[in-house]
């Protein structure tokens, strides 16, 4: 059997809208760093590039895209990161990760559409890169309301959240860590401190590859 490397960890967050994904993901980066942990924070979509740059002009009601489409745009989003994702985590960089093919499939199955049901979402992002751990924040439509008005942005509306947050649940995997995230902000974080300590030093040993989705 080949000897694997060290490599750095794949930790994705997920959950719900104004769950503290973004909050957490920069704080977590900051501790890995100063831990001496080269980390990076990475988000999906990636709206630098030229298929990012439709999804933002869609996501923004700039633009209206077939539903279909879209979904393959958020999924092909990944793919064309997917090099530069597995090169990372081979030099030993961890990637803390805001969103990925979790929020594709829930997204665009909670709009519970002839034809895209969770299966057909679930297909084009099928051998992509798994990730070691995914930090679910978990918090109600209600818990998340109080946090103050959404954005301007498609989706972010109350309706639509429940129906992604119920798709959220019914992809809930091995590699899910779920987390109260009504908790305080630093009472979360230490908890993603330890967790995420714990996924780093197992991709150090070596022992464990990176595996592929939906596997
Ligand atoms: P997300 O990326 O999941 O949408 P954010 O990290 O952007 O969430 O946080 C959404 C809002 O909620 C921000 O105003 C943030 O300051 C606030 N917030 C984040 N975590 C908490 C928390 N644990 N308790 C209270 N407010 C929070
Ligand atoms: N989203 C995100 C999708 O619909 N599909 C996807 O594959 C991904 C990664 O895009 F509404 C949605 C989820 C959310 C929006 O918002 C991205 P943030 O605030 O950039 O996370
Ligand atoms: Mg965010």
């Amino acid at each position: 059997m080949a000897q694997q490397q060290a490599r750095g960890a794949f930790i994705v967050f997920e959950g719900a809208d104004r769950a503290g994904k973004s909050t957490q993901c920069q704080m977590l980066v900051e501790h890995l760093q100063a831990q001496g942990v080269a980390a990076e924070l990475w988000r999906f979509p990636d709206r630098t590039t030229p298929i990012g740059k439709m999804i933002n002009s869609y996501l923004t009601s700039q633009s209206d895209i077939d539903d279909a489409a879209v979904h393959l745009l958020f999924s092909a989003n990944r793919w064309e990161k997917r090099e530069e994702l597995l090169r990372k985590l081979h030099e030993g960089t961890t990637l803390v990760v805001d969103r990925y093919a979790y929020s594709g499939v829930a997204f665009t199955a909670a709009k519970g559409l002839p034809g895209l049901d969770r299966a057909w979402c679930m297909a084009p992002d099928a051998g992509l890169p798994a990730p070691d751990a995914v930090f679910f924040l978990c918090l109600t439509v209600e818990q998340a309301a109080a946090r103050g008005g959404y954005g301007e942005e498609r989706y972010e509306k109350d309706e639509f959240q429940r129906k992604v947050l119920d798709q959220f649940h019914a992809m809930r995997g091995s590699s899910w860590r779920v987390v109260d995230a009504s908790q305080s902000i630093d009472a979360i974080q230490q908890q993603l401190r330890e967790q995420a300590a714990a996924v780093v030093a197992r991709c150090q040993r070596g022992t464990s590859p990176v595996g592929k989705l939906w596997e």
